[in-house]
């Protein structure tokens, strides 16, 4: 396994390359080891999927403390980087450089934090998205980094003036407030259907910080218009958990109504290969290797 230094310098390689890179959400220890087996060489601890997998809405309602067991259980699972969804960082200053601080204890690469209010809302439900002044989020980003301070851990700050209709001046200005800040890299989030909005900053913005983008809206866009934007990572927000929402609602409707599970048998996945996921090969060895052999 890579050391968590090494991880994590490779998350911050990867955003600050001009090459685009992809993070793939996780969610779970399971949803992470599917991720990584398919090959992404990066994942996004998205904290829509994270509270909808523990039955809670994405407006705070799950704690940092339950954020943190989560994100152990995922970079426990892989040995790629794992960038969190730090939302907008469970309060002010203090508990931010808290939480970045666990998150990075329990195996985190990076954390990204929003300008919004506490509690948070998500930025696809209604039209109540309080920003937070820019002074005082820029103390919350300038107070992880001085929490945190090792060189690879990556702070992303999320910018959603876009999102609460401010526009793209707003959207720059902040951008460039939490660059002074000592923010890595810009998260630019629009919920527009289409990618007007985040062509016309990353023409404005010009790169001086990489810019990460969450394509779940403005979903036809091809990533070769990222690429030509000079756009640093794309982040595929919620598609693990949404692809089990849908196998398992039609599995159960099917249990259901056909009292057997013979007719989906060939539909879930095997339980060889859930096995092979989380390697109980390595544990057969171990036995070999540590129990007393009769
Ligand atoms: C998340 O995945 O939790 C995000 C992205 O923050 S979004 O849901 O688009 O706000
Ligand atoms: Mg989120």
């Amino acid at each position: 396994r890579q050391s968590g230094a090494q991880t994590r310098e490779s998350l911050r390689r990867m955003i600050a390359s001009s090459e685009l890179a992809f993070a793939m959400e996780a969610h779970d220890g399971l949803s992470a080891a599917i991720a990584e087996r398919a090959g992404f060489k990066a994942l996004w601890a998205s904290g829509l999927s994270i509270s909808s997998s523990l039955g809670y809405r994405d407006a705070n309602e799950a704690s940092w403390s339950q954020l943190v067991d989560v994100v152990e259980r995922i970079s426990d699972t892989v040995d790629i980087p794992v960038l969190v969804d730090g939302d907008s960082g469970f309060g002010n200053f203090n508990n931010a450089r808290l939480v970045a601080r666990k998150l990075r204890q329990h195996g985190a690469s990076g954390i990204c934090l929003e300008d919004t209010a506490f509690p948070k809302m998500n930025s696809f439900i209604g039209d109540r998205h309080p920003l937070a002044d820019i002074p005082e989020f820029c103390g919350r980003l300038k107070a992880v980094k001085d929490q945190v301070p090792d060189a690879e851990f990556v702070l992303v700050a999320r910018i959603e003036a876009l999102i609460a209709g401010r526009g793209e001046d707003e959207a720059l200005a902040r951008a460039q407030a939490y660059a002074e800040a000592g923010a890595d890299a810009i998260l630019i989030h629009s919920r527009k259907s289409n990618a007007e909005q985040i062509f016309a900053f990353t023409r404005a913005w010009q790169n001086r910080l990489p810019v990460v983008i969450v394509p779940t809206k403005y979903y036809r866009t091809p990533v070769s218009a990222y690429r030509a934007a000079g756009i640093s990572t794309v982040i595929w927000a919620n598609h693990n958990m949404r692809a089990a929402i849908s196998a398992m609602r039609q599995v159960c409707d099917r249990i259901l109504r056909e009292e057997s599970i013979a007719g989906i048998e060939d539909e879930v996945a095997t339980l060889d290969e859930l096995f092979d996921l989380l390697n109980y090969q390595e544990l057969s060895a171990a036995e070999e290797k540590y129990l007393p052999q009769t």
